[in-house]
């Protein structure tokens, strides 16, 4: 298909699905796709890792990022690509970015205070949208003083990119440990978009100094990462090809995986594509989950809010009648008004029972929301049965790891909106679920050539 059609379409289930989201209180990932968008870059690492330093080199020409040893950056830079070279900052960078992006808009002001646009008319620029990132060590260290959800930005703008580049700093491995566990858990399920890059590497001035950098890497990443096998690690270095002083290690074989680094970062494109299938296969089928087990649960609530209201209405009426005749047998007279007998005691017997009979009402819908909380609390500690007894047949024809990945990743959370959040209406719930069943379906089976 092609992929301008093929992003149209997704676009399009996006935006049929945007208010169902809503209503089962679903986040999608990607809410949106700019149709025809250029691949996203993110370079993650610690300060003075040498990220704006690498940015500003595959740009080419005049710096365009601002570098130092000590931490120059405190914000998010997206560097576009236009005619017209201008800088952005705060609230109305956003507007500036593509719409895929409007997903930022709920970290808050005080994040938007920290976002910036900068529109460069680079080549470079024309095949890829590069985002720069603040050191992650300040954040581990200081995430409360940023004012912002700074994890949960970092997680955003790698959901959104095509290619995420974690770089490292052989000049300071003992905080090597730390950044990876600040990364890995941002990026956690994503770990497919990143590459990890050791750079400086002409900094290195014996094999031993670079063995050491290397182990140690490998060792924080060996306890982080959730992949079986280690991640390629790319030596790179930033600036034009050196030749090899005296006192550094040879060049060679960094160079050459720089070359590496360049082609991947050239070939980003081709991964947009495959990024926006996963993101919406991901994005549809967990609604479809959610939709799934939020309408089950809410059926079972209404069946059961329905067995004990007519229960209640049949003890009101039974409460009702039994106190009246008991009143009037208290009374000495009936309950209904006969000729010549006193009307005061009939009378007195209905009202009586009429107003205890509101208050049994009264009563009963008090417990009765207070067994509806419960209800809730308890259909979400066994939802995870739920989950296994509704995808029983999917999961009988074949093995369905996909399926089961994807509740977990939003399982906490449906658990969440069974208990406490308001519950959509249920009715026609199944054919609005089939339709989104429908576009995971078609994404996970997109053949694109
Ligand atoms: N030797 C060497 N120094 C580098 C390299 N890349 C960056 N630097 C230096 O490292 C410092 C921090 O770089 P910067 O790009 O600001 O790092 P950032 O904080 O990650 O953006 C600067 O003084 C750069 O000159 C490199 O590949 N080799
Ligand atoms: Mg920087």
């Amino acid at each position: 298909m092609d992929e301008k059609v093929f992003e149209e379409k997704i676009d399009q289930y996006y935006r049929a699905f945007a208010e169902w989201a809503a209503r089962y209180h679903f986040t999608f990932t990607r809410p949106s796709v700019t149709v025809g968008g250029l691949p996203c870059v993110l370079f993650l690492g610690n300060h003075s890792s040498g990220k704006s330093s690498l940015i500003n080199w595959v740009m080419g020409g005049t710096p365009v990022q601002d570098i130092g040893v000590a931490p120059t950056d405190d914000g998010f830079t997206v560097l576009l690509y236009g005619e017209k070279e201008e800088d952005v900052f705060g609230p109305a960078a956003l507007t500036r970015l593509p719409k895929e992006f409007a997903a930022l808009g709920r970290f808050g002001p005080e994040f938007l205070q920290h976002l910036r646009v900068r529109i460069r008319m680079r080549d470079f620029l024309k095949n890829a949208t590069l985002i720069d990132s603040p050191g992650m060590i300040d954040a581990a260290e200081g995430a409360v003083s940023r004012g912002y959800n700074f994890a949960g930005a970092v997680r955003c703008f790698a959901e959104l990119s095509d290619m995420i580049f974690f770089l490292f700093d052989p000049d300071k491995p003992g905080t090597t440990g730390e950044t990876v566990s600040v990364f890995s858990k941002c990026l956690q399920g994503m770990e497919f978009k990143l590459r990890v890059l050791l750079n400086k590497c002409d900094t290195f001035s014996s094999l031993y100094d670079f063995a050491r950098a290397y182990g140690t890497l490998c060792w924080n990443l060996a306890r982080v990462l959730r992949t079986k096998d280690l991640p390629k690690i790319y030596t790179t270095y930033t600036g034009s090809e050196r030749v090899q002083s005296d006192d550094r290690l040879a060049l060679t074989d960094f160079n050459r995986h720089r070359k590496e680094f360049l082609d991947i970062l050239n070939a980003a494109h081709a991964r947009r594509a495959d990024n926006v299938l996963a993101a919406a296969h991901a994005d549809f089928t967990g609604l479809s989950i959610r939709m799934r087990l939020v309408d089950h649960a809410t059926l079972k609530l209404f069946g059961l809010t329905c067995r004990r209201v007519l229960a209640g209405c049949v003890a009101a009426v039974l409460f009702a009648f039994g106190l009246l005749l008991l009143l009037a047998r208290l009374f000495s007279s009936s309950p209904i008004p006969k000729a010549g007998a006193p009307l005061w005691p009939v009378v007195l017997a209905w009202v009586i029972s009429g107003v205890a009979t509101v208050g049994f009402l009264y009563g009963f819908f008090v417990w009765n929301a207070y067994a509806n909380r419960a209800a809730r609390r308890r259909l979400a500690e066994k939802l995870d049965d739920d989950f296994e007894q509704e995808y029983r047949d999917s999961m009988a024809i074949s093995t369905r790891d996909d399926l089961r990945q994807s509740w977990l990743a939003i399982s906490a959370e449906t658990k969440e909106v069974i208990e406490r959040a308001p519950l959509p209406n249920p009715l026609f719930g199944k054919s609005r679920r089939r339709s989104v069943e429908t576009a995971a379906y078609e994404t996970a089976n997109s053949v694109k050539d």
